[in-house]
């Protein structure tokens, strides 16, 4: 693995990720986020979605064009890999038992991801059911694991740390009405020792207190990005004000 990205990912702040969904946000609409990026307040752009019928491709080479924050794709599909990222949330989805997002997909874009000058950032993507489906869960044919199930889930993020993965991601899938609580995030957090990435749900300055105090080093915002983007400034600087 190639070493930067994950680097300034363990360095000693947090950190807040922007999804973007490329169908919903292009490059027309996108100048709120590179101005607030170009100021420090955005760490790294996550661009994808569960079903993106927009090839990534054009709002990545934009982003990279007007701003020096990491690109990293976060694809829902193979469909979605292009080389000009500057980094892959490699993922497996490691709450369900779906082969082909646990190894299928990654051997047949590892020709690729050899090719490319991409850093690799291997994931252990934990899917959490907080009370609706997801379009994670749908798409991807997995169960979720209840957000009730604490020893489920810090099980297989231990897992996940074990088998050599350099991130666990607690999703609770974009627009969720509930965001994975503050106690499940603070057991896995106590119980692993790679970068936790928490998404999903976060709408609010507590929602950004709490997932920060309970332990999450990179908070990814989508959803609210895309509605009230004159919050962002304030949630980065919760986010920026925690050290560890
Ligand atoms: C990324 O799915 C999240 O993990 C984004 O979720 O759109 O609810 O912020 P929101």
């Amino acid at each position: 693995m190639k070493k930067s990205i994950y680097n300034s990912i363990i360095k000693k702040t947090k950190k807040l990720a922007i999804l973007i969904d490329p169908d919903k946000v292009d490059t027309a609409n996108i100048s709120g986020l590179i101005q607030l990026a170009n100021k420090g307040k955005i760490d790294f752009f996550f661009v994808g979605g569960s079903l993106v019928a927009e090839k990534p491709e054009k709002i990545i080479i934009h982003l990279k064009k007007h701003s020096k924050v990491p690109v990293i794709l976060f694809p829902g599909s193979l469909l979605q890999f292009t080389p000009s990222a500057d980094a892959i949330l490699l993922l497996s989805l490691i709450s369900g038992r779906n082969p082909e997002l646990l190894i299928g997909n990654h051997v047949a874009l590892a020709p690729f991801l050899k090719k490319s000058k991409m850093q690799v950032l291997p994931t252990g993507y934990i899917l959490i059911n907080t009370g609706s489906t997801s379009s994670v869960e749908y798409i991807s044919n997995t169960v979720p694991i209840p957000d009730n199930k604490t020893d489920i889930v810090v099980a297989t993020a231990i897992a996940g740390e074990m088998l050599g993965l350099k991130l666990i991601y607690l999703e609770a899938g974009s627009g969720a009405q509930r965001s994975v609580s503050s106690e499940l995030i603070d057991e896995v957090k106590q119980n692993i020792n790679i970068p936790l990435i928490v998404g999903g749900g976060i709408k609010t300055e507590q929602h950004i207190k709490n997932v920060c105090d309970a332990g999450a080093d990179i908070i990814v915002l989508g959803t609210v990005a895309e509605k009230e983007l004159g919050q962002i400034n304030k949630f980065s600087d919760i986010i920026h004000s925690y050290y560890y």
